[in-house]
């Protein structure tokens, strides 16, 4: 773990997301992480509010943007990859095990003709990978159960775990979308809480449980410790039983079908038709067993 990056987060309170901007001080290189291209779905307008904050941001602390990198395609909002690859040229990079989720998703939505091959972003990362931000070394650790693909950078003293572990008063991700598993998400979590104790922790989401105030950093130490589900779980039959008891009642992400089908597509919207409007597809009845949100 050599290396301590400068991290800044950017909370989005539409979709409760956080969005990082990880830098090497020496260098002024830096990596984009899990940046959001806000959509309002009442009137399917897209906006880079939070993505052209970030680069306001990046230009002001004199960076370059060295990589743009997604921990796993987002199911509750848009990612802004692409949109920040136009900007900036810097390369787009996801973990590889997206091919598979790919494959899911091609099906759900009825695309033969799609390439399940993840040639839609430049670098597919492999678990164990190691890579560079300026001098700073980083490395992956495959962290599916959330998402068949989902993968952490570990990058000099900082992990960037997203959706597995929350803060430690919100617990951890859900394991019910499709290809999601409780019982791997146990496995990734204990590979995370296995780095060293002060490695500082970044997650994906904060829900603000009772109102706070969002934060998104805390210590492998203090996961350990404190965190609601890891704490109190000493068996992964034990965090199987909560984690799964809770999916059961909690309703499909607004935007799933509608984020899926950019995000498999490494943030691109779809292509204009011939009256030069994007539209989104929507397939019916396909994510069995959801939970409805009841009012
Ligand atoms: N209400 C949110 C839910 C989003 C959601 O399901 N988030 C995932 C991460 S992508 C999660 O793990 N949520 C945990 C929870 O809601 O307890 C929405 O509709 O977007
Ligand atoms: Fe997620």
């Amino acid at each position: 773990m050599t290396g301590k990056p400068l991290v800044k987060g950017f909370f989005d309170p539409r979709t409760w997301s956080i969005q990082y901007v990880v830098a090497d001080p020496k260098t002024r290189q830096c990596a984009i992480i899990d940046p959001v291209l806000d959509y309002d779905e009442k009137s399917g307008a897209t906006a880079t509010i939070h993505a052209d904050a970030i680069l306001a941001y990046v230009a002001e602390q004199g960076y370059t943007v060295q990589w743009i990198l997604d921990t796993h395609p987002h199911a509750d909002h848009f990612s802004a990859a692409q949109y920040l690859k136009d900007k900036t040229g810097a390369p787009t990079a996801i973990g590889e095990k997206v091919v598979e989720v790919q494959k899911l998703w091609k099906g759900i939505y009825n695309w033969p003709d799609f390439p399940a091959d993840g040639s839609q972003w430049d670098k597919l990362f492999a678990r164990g990978e190691t890579f560079k931000l300026g001098d700073i070394e980083g490395h992956i650790l495959f962290s599916p159960g959330h998402t068949l693909a989902s993968i952490t950078y570990v990058i000099g003293d900082a992990a960037f775990v997203h959706d597995t572990l929350f803060m430690p008063d919100s617990g951890t991700a859900r394991a019910d979308f499709p290809g999601g598993s409780a019982s791997r998400l146990w496995s990734s979590i204990q590979e995370i809480l296995a780095l060293p104790d002060e490695t500082r922790v970044f997650t994906g989401h904060d829900y603000q449980p009772g109102g706070r105030e969002p934060k998104w950093e805390s210590t492998v130490a203090e996961q350990k410790a404190t965190n609601t589900h890891m704490s109190t779980c000493k068996t992964e039959a034990e965090f199987v039983k909560i984690r799964e008891g809770r999916d059961r009642t909690l309703p499909m992400p607004k935007l799933i079908l509608h984020a899926l089908q950019i995000n498999t597509n490494a943030g691109r919207l779809p292509e204009p038709e011939d009256n030069g409007k994007r539209y989104l597809r929507i397939p019916l009845n396909a994510l069995e067993g959801a939970a409805w949100d009841i009012r």
